[in-house]
């Protein structure tokens, strides 16, 4: 059996059951979140924790694995092994300032108190870059402590940037690009590890799944060898002949990332009745 940690309410709550669910993981949530529950087809127990208290309990194994923001595990300074990055609870910790502070570059910062709940990674940021600044710790609403003479600059969490924008700051410095990733302990038991392995591939095909499309097209035959070239694929094109003669069918799978440029680049080499089809889940 594997302990996993996630968090019991917050933004990283829904994005976490829904990643063990599509893993095929099948557990109850009650309205009223019991704080630990068992899947029923595969052996993982998951705890219901506030994410501040995950990486302590994934380091002194109190649980052998967790999703966490990696602002949070960054700031606690915890040991444990990065599994995967996971792709949601996308954010950043930027410093800001108000807006009519200027700012021409990390100098500006020198001498100023900054208010944060995340007061070892500005130190270090700040211990990097050679400045001297005051950290004032402070728990939340961290956005408003500039306008209440709290502090002249803050160090905080910046998802669309509306909260700064709202409370008449502008994001200066990018300290950290941060999103929820799954952790665990450093030395898990085999058999916990063998589960976790097995958790992985799930995660990783559901991944690939999401980040490519499958392709297919027709093709005069004499345009097959220039199509080829285009379209990567995960080893070669499947390509099969048409009932039409001359005629072949070619398929593959596209990065969606760059899906839009291949799909052009296809219709001016001669491809015809191009569809593509969302990946349910893909092994590399
Ligand atoms: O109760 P518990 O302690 O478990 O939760 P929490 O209140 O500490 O954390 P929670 O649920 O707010 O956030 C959990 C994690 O989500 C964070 O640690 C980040 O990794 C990630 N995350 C992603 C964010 C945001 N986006 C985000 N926008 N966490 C906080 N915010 C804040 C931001 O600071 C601002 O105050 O949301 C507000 C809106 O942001 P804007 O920029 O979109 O306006
Ligand atoms: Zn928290």
């Amino acid at each position: 059996m594997l302990r996993i940690a996630i968090q019991k309410s917050g933004r990283l709550f829904e994005d976490s059951v829904s990643l063990l669910r599509n893993a095929g993981i099948a557990f109850g949530s009650s309205p009223n979140r019991l704080l630990r529950t068992q899947a029923s087809n595969f052996p993982l127990e998951i705890i219901f924790l506030r994410d501040d208290d995950i990486p302590e309990y994934v380091e002194g194994n109190v649980v052998d694995a967790g999703i966490i923001g990696e602002n949070v595990l960054l700031e606690k300074q915890k040991t444990v092994q990065y599994v995967q990055r996971l792709g949601f609870g996308g954010c950043r910790l930027s410093i800001a300032l108000p807006k009519g502070i200027p700012f021409t570059g990390k100098q500006s910062l020198e001498n100023l108190r900054i208010a944060t709940s995340y007061p070892r990674i500005l130190e270090s940021y700040l211990s990097a870059n050679a400045v001297r600044a005051e950290i004032h710790e402070i728990s939340g609403a961290v956005e408003i402590a500039p306008s209440l003479g709290l502090a002249d600059a803050i160090f905080d969490i910046v998802g669309t940037g509306s909260t700064l924008l709202a409370n008449g700051l502008k994001e200066v410095e990018t300290v950290l690009e941060s999103e929820a990733l799954l952790v665990a302990h450093p030395q898990l038991a085999p058999e916990k590890q063998e589960i976790l392995d097995r958790l992985l591939f799930r995660i990783q095909a559901n991944q690939n799944a999401k980040s490519n499309r499958y392709i297919l097209m027709n093709a005069p035959n004499h345009r097959i060898d220039q199509i080829v070239s285009i379209i990567p694929g995960m080893k070669s094109p499947t390509i099969l002949p048409l009932a039409t003669e001359g005629w072949s069918s070619l398929h593959s799978v596209v990065p969606e990332t760059i899906f839009w440029e291949v799909l052009e680049q296809l219709k001016e080499a001669g491809a015809e009745g191009i569809l593509v089809v969302p990946i349910e889940r893909m092994i590399l």
